[in-house]
């Protein structure tokens, strides 16, 4: 058999046997034995120099074209075969939908409550969630001898001075007196963020759980300034008008206090575990800011006045989605937490 032969059957077959590949595997060994080193190509090559002189340059044009032919079709059956074994994919089949995360529904709200706050002019600051009893008690005109500061109603850490504990802050309002003495007045400040109590727990109540601290201090700075500001960010975040009530409250950071409630939005005001069957659920306190707070501030109360606000964002979370138990929040089921 002539060289010429030879290579034209060897072409014929390596195509033949190619049409067989179904995978990578076998593409390589039959790549290797065709086209390798020591393939069959390669012992075709090597007898070119027993050929004639002036045959050589012609049977090596046709080595050559028969190799890149061979190469291509190579080339071709591993794209063809290569998509379909990598990707492991039946385009007829419908797709499969990665899981993709979300933000917790507290942290949306969280989020919205910014903007909204943002919008109206308010910082939005962070702060410390292990406080000192300075900030979270004694700077709000929260005594020693204040239950608030009770071991029983406190999460203390051990360490820290005898006359300035440290301890996992209670509210936001932990923050009033840090963000005065950075900022000064005029202020206009929302802090959200975590909490904790030594709480019982129950539907309305955890033991750790979110809220958003407001504060303006500012000349001549009423109480209507308050209640307007709540009727607005109310407003915004339920995207229509929400039944309120405002009570008289006493927080010893401001004078005078109030509480807000809202018409229990689980229920519709009818009466459910979340509302302990009164129709409102507890959701802002409220007030002017204290002269002593001003004072611990830095600043002069003669010449400033402001408001303040700790709205339970957890509960506010609850009644925008109808969360019957607030325990529900932190608890980590994928399968609540799947809803939003
Ligand atoms: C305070 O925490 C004050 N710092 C609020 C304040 C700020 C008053 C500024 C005046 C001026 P209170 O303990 O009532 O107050 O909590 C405020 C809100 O947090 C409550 O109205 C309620 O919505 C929410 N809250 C309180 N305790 C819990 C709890 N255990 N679980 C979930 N939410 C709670």
């Amino acid at each position: 058999m002539s060289l010429h032969q030879e290579l034209d059957k060897l072409r014929g077959k390596a195509l033949t046997d190619l049409k067989q590949i179904k995978d990578q595997d076998s593409l390589m060994a039959l790549r290797i034995k065709y086209l390798g080193r020591k393939g069959e190509l390669a012992s075709i090559m090597a007898l070119l120099k027993q050929v004639a002189k002036e045959e050589r340059p012609q049977l090596g044009k046709l080595v050559n074209q028969v190799k890149r032919e061979l190469e291509i079709a190579f080339l071709r059956v591993s794209k063809t075969i290569g998509d379909r074994k990598s990707q492991g994919i039946d385009f007829t089949l419908p797709g499969i939908k990665p899981p993709i995360g979300h933000l917790h529904p507290l942290m949306r709200v969280q989020r919205e409550l910014e903007d909204l706050f943002r919008s109206m002019g308010f910082m939005v600051l962070d702060g410390p969630e292990l406080e000192s009893e300075y900030y979270n008690f004694e700077s709000l005109n929260i005594p020693i001898w204040h239950p608030a500061r009770d071991m029983q109603d406190t999460f203390y850490i051990k360490g820290g001075k005898p006359d300035n504990r440290w301890l996992l802050r209670t509210h936001t309002s932990a923050m009033q007196v840090r963000a005065l003495e950075k900022y000064g007045a005029p202020l206009r400040a929302v802090v959200p963020g975590r909490v904790f109590r030594y709480e019982a727990t129950d539907a309305s109540h955890d033991h750790t759980f979110w809220q958003l601290e407001g504060l303006v201090v500012d000349k001549d700075i009423s109480i209507a300034n308050l209640i307007g500001t709540m009727k607005v960010f109310l407003s915004g975040i339920f995207q229509r008008e929400v039944e309120v009530r405002l009570r008289p409250g006493y927080f010893p950071f401001v004078e005078p206090g109030f509480e807000l409630d809202m018409k229990c939005l689980v229920c519709n005001g009818l009466g459910c575990r979340s509302c302990k069957q009164s129709g409102w659920i507890e959701l802002i306190g409220c007030g002017l800011v204290h002269p002593r707070v001003l004072e611990f501030g830095g600043l002069n109360p003669k010449e400033y006045s402001g408001f303040a606000f700790g709205l339970g964002l957890s509960r506010l979370v609850m009644m925008r989605y109808k969360i019957d138990d607030i325990r529900l929040l932190l608890s980590g089921d994928l399968r609540f937490l799947e809803q939003f």
